[in-house]
């Protein structure tokens, strides 16, 4: 039997269902999902295994006109998303209007020169006689190597799309061991299972001013307590987090202990702060530490630099 192994980045707009693909073929929460826009802000990788390959799918941020440093720091992920990889997905919202924003993610995948698949996602919500015309039309702009009409949400057509996209990869063999399922270190999925509670608690622009940083992320006997500080950039929006009598601070701590607890196997103990950095999204020093990439390759050059290497 050959065995096929590759990376295939999956792009779209924010809020396109990327995430809720990626946790769907792979079968784990990889990445966090919400109902507002521009939820993922580092690119993911979500491995699934199969007997005969293993597809190596890379979540981005969605693609948007940048307008601030942090959104500059979500489209150069979603750019390096493309390195080396062996096929690209364009994910669209068939539910929703044909809009500026598709357009403009139409025009970014040209970057990519490999075979192109389009996903019409989210057709549970679409009326099956729409999509021959809406496939009819994606055709018409551009060569893609193959359309799905998918739901991400159900899992409809996803396997059947998942086969077609092992054909566009080499032969190989796996790049990495059959039970890793991510290549997100547990410290920064914690960040992110806390960030999707605090999405979740709040509205308007609070979602968007969320940051979370992991302070402490440490074993102590049987269980992991993890200190971790939510950042907003205005003492209203903390407000709102705390909520009345820190109600809400209280709800986002118990389901984001439950999350990482059931990621990690073991008891929590979750401790959370909440501070104001006014507006931290125009500040490159605090989008940089977001980056987890260069967060843990700064922490390996600072290692090797003690070993004397
Ligand atoms: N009905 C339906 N909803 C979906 C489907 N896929 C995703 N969604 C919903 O769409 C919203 C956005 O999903 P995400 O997976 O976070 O979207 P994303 O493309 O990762 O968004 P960003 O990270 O913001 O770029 C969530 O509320 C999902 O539940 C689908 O197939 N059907
Ligand atoms: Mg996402």
């Amino acid at each position: 039997m050959t065995f096929r192994s590759g990376f295939v980045a999956i792009v779209g707009r924010p809020n396109a269902g990327k995430s809720t693909l990626v946790n769907q073929l792979v079968g784990q929460k990889v990445a966090i999902v919400s109902s507002r826009p521009q939820t993922t802000r580092n690119r993911i990788q979500g491995i699934v295994n199969r007997d005969d390959a293993q597809v190596v799918l890379i979540d981005t941020p969605g693609l948007h006109q940048a307008r601030n440093v942090l959104s500059r720091q979500l489209m150069d992920e979603a750019q390096h998303a493309l390195e080396g990889v062996d096929a690209l997905s364009l994910i669209v919202d068939a539910s929703a209007q044909f809009a500026g924003g598709d357009e403009f993610s139409l025009d970014w995948v040209k970057r990519f020169k490999g075979p192109t698949f389009l996903l019409l996602n989210k057709v549970d919500r679409v009326k099956k006689p729409l999509l021959l015309g809406m496939i009819e039309k994606y055709a018409a702009l551009r060569n893609f190597a193959e359309i799905y009409p998918i739901s991400a949400l159900t899992g409809e057509n996803c396997e059947e799309m998942l086969k077609s996209s092992v054909q566009y990869l080499p032969e190989s063999p796996p790049y990495f061991p059959a039970d890793q399922f991510t290549d997100q270190p547990e410290r920064f999925l914690a960040a992110e299972l806390i960030r999707e509670q605090a999405i979740l608690a709040t509205r308007d622009e609070v979602p968007h001013a969320i940051a979370v940083l992991v302070d402490t992320f440490a074993e102590k006997s049987s269980l992991m307590k993890i200190c971790a500080t939510i950042y907003v950039e205005r003492e209203g929006q903390k407000g709102i987090l705390i909520g009345k009598r820190g109600e809400t601070m209280k709800k986002i701590g118990t389901q984001a202990r439950q999350g990482i607890e059931t990621m990690l196997g073991t008891k929590v103990f979750l401790e959370l702060f909440v501070k104001v950095q006014l507006d931290w999204r125009q500040n490159p020093a605090i989008v940089r530490q977001l980056d987890w990439h260069r967060q843990l390759e700064e922490m390996a050059e600072a290692q090797d630099g003690e070993s004397g290497l």
